[in-house]
């Protein structure tokens, strides 16, 4: 019995501890949806779905009712009436809602989790189950399929259609956004948002910032004054790719974009545009950590300053520098801000110096229309030469590739002609010859020595025999005693949202690589290596090249996200090849001759 009991307190104040503002949003926002369904009054619907917007919009996790209570009166906030406050505190005393159990007994919960799609709603959904008695959304597919429901009124082949697209959009919501791609939806976003005027400051932030190979959502931070914040919220709910808004209060707006994913705008005033862009860029465990410091040190910091916990005296947050100079830490670049070790370092008073985009003088991995690239040759020179690169490598595919086109012996001096003459007209960037050479499956390549020779630069790559359980370590280390091949193409074999990758013994390669003097390559598009194997290779004394693999001319941008990659792995200017000088590459090439 009596264990019974503290088993059940322990439960209990896990439950507490773990009570996350937004895990109650979503309760009420599934009230709001239950009580519209089964047809309820207007008014109870408004407020479940106002008290779901609130509780959505504080972006710290409560521990009891009076941490809320004051919270909200802390920020004016109005709006969740007393029964609302008696469900919040049931569900921080006891995990549940006995009301939002009443409704699940009456409501399908496969229906509930499609309820909020859009173009879809509770209405059309009771009028389905009453007229057909689906459940889920398999029956709801099978039905929009089916003869009946086009005698139903209301269910024109037109809003069929949006349901079908509601449900596939809301599908892919939940799946993670690659770093390339919403890299480019969120420069489009900041470009749209900064014509306003009455913006004063204007960041990425979230795992975006901190350039995670993967991005639940994106985030943006806008300062701006007072008077001025709703005017910003309007202007972003009509950005041309949104779809729907899913919720907008004073300092939050959450859309859905066409394309299926989520972007949470937030504006805050200016004095507190530092410690809100502190907050906002996390990570979770970074800043859990970095709150802990400063409350042994008799200070609290929020998203809304830094405050001394005695007076209650706010002490800054107007710069993001603020929140860490006033509990004495220099500030470590986003994207180390996951609490492996930046911490203790800042506490120091040490910032790894990081390498930076502009430490880029060239790239060393692009195709082009002589294998599978969709841009000339000429192409891919005049945007390089516009990126202001000081030399680049064509890396064309090789003869056994050839689902890919692959170049042989021929083809390839045919393609240095052409390299010869373009670069006559591009006196400031050298173009150096390069290829990708496939590896063969005993580990040997497909050029013979004598030709790799000729060469400038060689990257030898792993295309065949890369099923999940097979170990390439061997192949890979017998390819880097290769003295004409300088980098190892995508090391791993990991291709986000395509491949696992095959097994890699990353110790034994990454000693070899250093050992032989060959790059590893950090290969933007696929996000092979991941920062755990960069940050285990320039730890042990292994050059790592930034490569962009760019099949057109519009990739090669990207090596500003592959610089965010290399940095989130602590890589420093002098690990990355790319970064050296023309004279030093070519060193670094002979060096293995
Ligand atoms: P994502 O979107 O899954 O790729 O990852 P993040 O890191 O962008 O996460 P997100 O969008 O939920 O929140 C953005 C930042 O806001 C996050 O990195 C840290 C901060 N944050 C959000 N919710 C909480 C929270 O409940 N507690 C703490 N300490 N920080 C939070
Ligand atoms: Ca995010
Ligand atoms: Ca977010
Ligand atoms: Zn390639």
């Amino acid at each position: 019995m009596i264990l019974g009991i503290l088993f059940f307190e322990i439960i209990n104040a896990i439950l507490y501890y773990m009570a996350s503002t937004k895990d109650i949003a979503k309760l009420f926002k599934e009230m709001a949806l239950s009580a519209e369904f089964l047809g309820e009054n207007k008014f109870r619907i408004l407020t479940y779905q106002k008290v779901a917007d609130i509780l959505q919009g504080i972006e710290k996790d409560i521990k009891d009712i009076n941490e809320l209570k004051e919270y909200l009166e802390a920020n004016q906030i109005h709006g969740i009436g007393e029964s609302s406050i008696e469900k919040i505190e049931e569900y921080l005393k006891t995990g549940r809602i006995k009301k939002h159990d009443g409704f699940l007994q009456k409501v399908p919960k496969e229906l509930l989790d499609i309820m909020d799609a859009p173009g879809i709603g509770p209405k059309t959904l009771k009028t389905l189950y009453d007229a057909f008695g689906i459940k889920n959304k398999e029956d709801l597919l099978k039905v929009l399929d089916s003869k009946e429901i086009r005698t139903l009124k209301g269910f024109g082949e037109k809003k069929i259609e949006n349901i079908k697209r509601g449900l596939s959009l809301f599908e892919q919501a939940k799946e993670r956004m690659f770093i390339t791609d919403a890299y480019v939806m969120a420069m489009d976003i900041l470009d749209y948002l900064k014509s306003q005027k009455e913006i004063i400051n204007i960041s990425i932030a979230g795992s975006l910032r901190r350039m995670r190979e993967t991005i639940g959502d994106i985030d943006i931070l806008v300062s701006a004054k007072k008077e001025d914040v709703p005017k910003i919220h309007e202007h972003f709910k009509v950005y041309k790719e949104v779809e729907q808004v899913i919720g907008s209060g004073e300092t939050k707006t959450s859309v859905l974009l066409k394309n299926s994913k989520q972007v949470d705008l937030r504006v805050v005033e200016p004095h507190e545009w530092g410690s809100a862009l502190q907050y906002f860029t996390g990570s979770k465990e970074h800043n859990v950590k970095i709150r802990d410091i400063a409350k042994e040190k008799g200070y609290k910091v929020s998203e809304y300053g830094i405050f001394d916990i005695k007076t209650n005296k706010r002490l800054g947050g107007e710069k993001e520098e603020d929140i860490y100079k006033i509990i004495d830490m220099v500030m470590p670049p986003p994207e180390i801000r996951e609490n492996k070790g930046e911490i203790e370092l800042a506490l120091q008073g040490i910032v790894p110096d990081l390498v930076e985009y502009e430490d880029i003088r060239g790239d060393f991995h692009m195709h082009t229309t002589y294998s599978d690239g969709k841009a000339s040759l000429r192409q891919m020179v005049d945007t390089c030469y516009k990126l202001g690169y000081k030399y680049i490598v064509i890396s064309d595919h090789t003869k056994s590739l050839r689902v890919a086109n692959g170049l042989d012996e021929k083809r390839f001096r045919e393609q240095w002609k052409e390299i010869e003459a373009v670069q006559k007209e591009y006196k400031d960037m050298t173009i150096l010859r390069g290829c990708e050479v496939d590896i063969l499956e005993d580990g040997r390549l497909d050029l013979e020595d004598s030709f790799l020779e000729e060469f400038d630069y060689v990257i030898a790559s792993i295309h065949s025999h890369m099923s999940p359980n097979t170990d390439n370590t061997k192949r890979i280390i017998k390819v880097c005693q290769n003295k004409y091949v300088n980098q190892i193409g995508h090391p791993t074999g990991k291709s986000y949202g395509f491949r696992d990758g095959y097994i890699l013994n990353i110790e034994e390669v990454v000693k070899a690589a250093k050992e032989t003097n060959t790059a590893l390559e950090l290969n933007i598009p696929r996000a092979d290596l991941s920062p755990e194997n960069i940050r285990y290779a320039v730890e042990n004394g292994s050059n790592i090249s930034i490569v962009t693999d760019s099949h057109s001319s519009t990739h090669l941008s990207f090596m500003k996200v592959g610089v965010g990659l290399a940095r989130r792995g602590w890589a420093l200017k002098n690990h990355v090849l790319n970064t050296k000088s023309l004279k030093e590459v070519k060193k670094f090439v002979k060096s293995k001759r």
